[in-house]
């Protein structure tokens, strides 16, 4: 796989003007976007993780191919950021979300957690566009029936915000669980 970084924007007006289709990982703070990157790509040390949440604060585009974009997007609820960059963070995302070349957003959701007010915004704002994969992430962190149970509770929250689902992943970037279907079912879409 030919990977390459291409940019980053912190503000919309820096969002490239490129035509390739592309895919966004777009969660909370710390919910595994930059590892779920690298882990798709098979590559250790593209996107920069951290245990610290807010390691990510502007949206890194990544090159695949030459024929995607992976964009890896700033997380959000993190409380140590202010409302100034909450203002931000939402005007980039609605520049973003509104670019024409997006095949897929990746919603990442942390399965242990419960949804808040910000994540059902950005879930009704995410899906008046195109369809959504939802992506349960950290998946070692529940064992058999957790991992039903939330798979079941997170449907029924998408649907009950009429949000279109398109599929449901649940992925581990330590087990490695989900990755190469995940992959495999990306790489078969395109604009
Ligand atoms: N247990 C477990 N931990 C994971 C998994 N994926 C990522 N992590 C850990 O979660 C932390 C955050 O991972 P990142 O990939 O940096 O998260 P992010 O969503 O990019 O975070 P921000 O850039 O701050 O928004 C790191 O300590 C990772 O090692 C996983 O599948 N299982
Ligand atoms: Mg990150």
């Amino acid at each position: 796989m030919k990977t390459e970084y291409l940019t980053s924007a912190a503000k919309a007006e820096q969002l490239p003007k490129t035509i390739l289709g592309e895919f966004s990982f777009i969660g909370r703070s710390n919910v595994g976007k930059s590892s779920l990157i690298n882990s798709i790509l098979l590559h250790g040390g593209l996107a920069r993780t951290s245990r610290t949440p807010g390691r990510t604060q502007m949206a890194n585009f990544f090159v695949v191919n030459d024929q995607w974009h992976f964009v890896d997007l700033p997380g959000y609820g993190f409380s140590k950021t202010a409302n100034a960059d909450h203002r931000d963070w939402q005007n980039l995302m609605n520049a973003y979300f509104d670019r024409p070349q997006i095949i897929r957003n990746l919603f990442l959701w942390d399965g242990r957690r419960e949804l808040e007010d910000v994540d059902y915004q950005l879930l009704g704002h995410l899906s008046e566009r195109k369809p959504v994969i939802f992506v349960m992430t950290k998946c070692d962190k529940l064992n058999r029936s957790e991992l039903e149970k939330a798979k079941t509770f997170f449907a029924n929250a998408v649907q009950s915000k009429g949000a279109k689902l398109d599929r449901i992943f649940a992925v581990s970037t330590i087990k490695k669980t989900g990755i190469d279907e995940l992959r495999d079912y990306l790489f078969t879409l395109s604009l």
